[in-house]
């Protein structure tokens, strides 16, 4: 299976986030892809590849404009005014205060923002971007006959929706991959999520289209972030009513039941019959995870990719969270060999 990967990722590198009310170090850090892409190479995997540049176009097909707009000259204004620590928002736009969208640079921030974790630093304008081209060269791989590529995107993705980051999340490279598997001829696309976390970007992306099936396998927001967005019942609006599909399980679920909730899902894919599917992947299910409360072992992972195999799908890998940084290759190369070995 072919690798898309560029070391672009390394120059966004946020230095904290709050964590039990302390500025900690960032959990979302460079050497989790860096642990991936070693992992690749020493399994050989497959061909390990460049992105191409693919330009704002694809990305704005998204992404709000303003949005996009606001991070590419963010860092710029922000260190303009003398600041040279990382930006984080502290302050959100709740229930009965204004929508007006702020001039300067900070309220910017805190409006595009769903959440403290997700910081503005020098590199992430670079990364982000690249990022986005590492899905998009990976999704014409795919158009072109790929029956499986791996786009090893960093930052990940799933947590940006169309007009806010979050989650260390900017742009949604997974859907921005479905998107371009749209446009270059794929009828009906799948974007199957299974990072511990529910992947609200994506929904909120895809949530009143038919065209796009969007499903997440996650810890239950009842008790774990995102918190507002997750929920069973969150089924999918106008044209898309019935095309979004959660499955939030419990803290402490292990294979079993994650494995039935992986079945249920993949029924639901096989019936709609896409020409594409992307896997949004997340292995912070890891039972050494440090934020995240799912016990999935090594092997785990190796099932899941063959379970995914089953499916006979054109398929796309969008690298997602993990924060358990020494295995982190093992469980998510473990998942692409275990699809190729099917
Ligand atoms: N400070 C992804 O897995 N906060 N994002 C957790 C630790 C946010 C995870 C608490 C977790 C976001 C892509
Ligand atoms: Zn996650």
């Amino acid at each position: 299976m072919l690798t898309v990967y560029t070391d672009d990722h390394r120059l966004h590198q946020g230095r904290a986030e709050l964590y039990n009310g302390t500025l900690t170090p960032s959990f979302e850090k460079p050497s989790r892809a860096d642990m991936v892409l070693e992992r690749v190479i020493a399994t050989a995997l497959g061909e390990v590849l460049p992105p191409q540049v693919h330009g704002l176009d694809p990305i704005l097909k998204v992404h709000d404009e303003g949005y996009v707009r606001f991070w590419e000259d963010a860092w710029q204004r922000w260190s303009a005014s003398g600041r040279d620590w990382d930006a984080l928002p502290k302050m959100w736009q709740v229930r009965r205060l204004r929508s007006k969208i702020p001039e300067h640079v900070e309220g910017q921030l805190c409006y595009y923002s769903m959440d403290a974790g997700t910081p503005l630093t020098a590199g992430t304008w670079p990364a982000i971007t690249g990022a986005a081209n590492v899905a998009l060269t990976a999704a014409d791989r795919l158009l072109a006959g790929d029956k499986a590529v791996f786009a090893l995107t960093r930052p990940p993705g799933h947590h940006a929706a169309r007009d806010y980051c979050g989650g260390y999340c900017y742009f949604n490279n997974a859907a921005i991959a479905a998107q371009r598997l749209r446009d270059g001829g794929a009828r009906r696309v799948a974007v199957l999520d299974v990072d511990y976390h529910h992947g609200n970007g994506t929904q909120d992306i895809f949530y009143q289209r038919a065209d796009v099936l969007f499903l997440s396998i996650h810890g239950d927001p009842r008790s774990e972030y995102p918190f507002f967005l997750g929920f069973a019942d969150e089924e999918g609006e106008g044209e898309g009513l019935g095309y979004n599909v959660n499955y939030p399980l419990s803290a402490g679920t292990d294979a079993p039941t994650w494995f039935a909730a992986l079945d249920a899902a993949c029924a639901r894919i096989a019936a709609y019959a896409p020409d594409a599917l992307v896997i949004s992947l997340g292995v912070d299910t890891y039972e050494g995870d440090p934020i995240s409360r799912f016990a999935l072992q090594h092997d785990d992972f190796t099932r899941m990719g063959a379970r995914l195999s089953r499916l006979g799908i054109p398929t796309q890998f969008c690298f997602e969270g993990g924060y358990a940084v020494e295995p982190i290759g093992i469980n998510a190369v473990n998942v692409l060999a275990g699809f190729e070995g099917a």
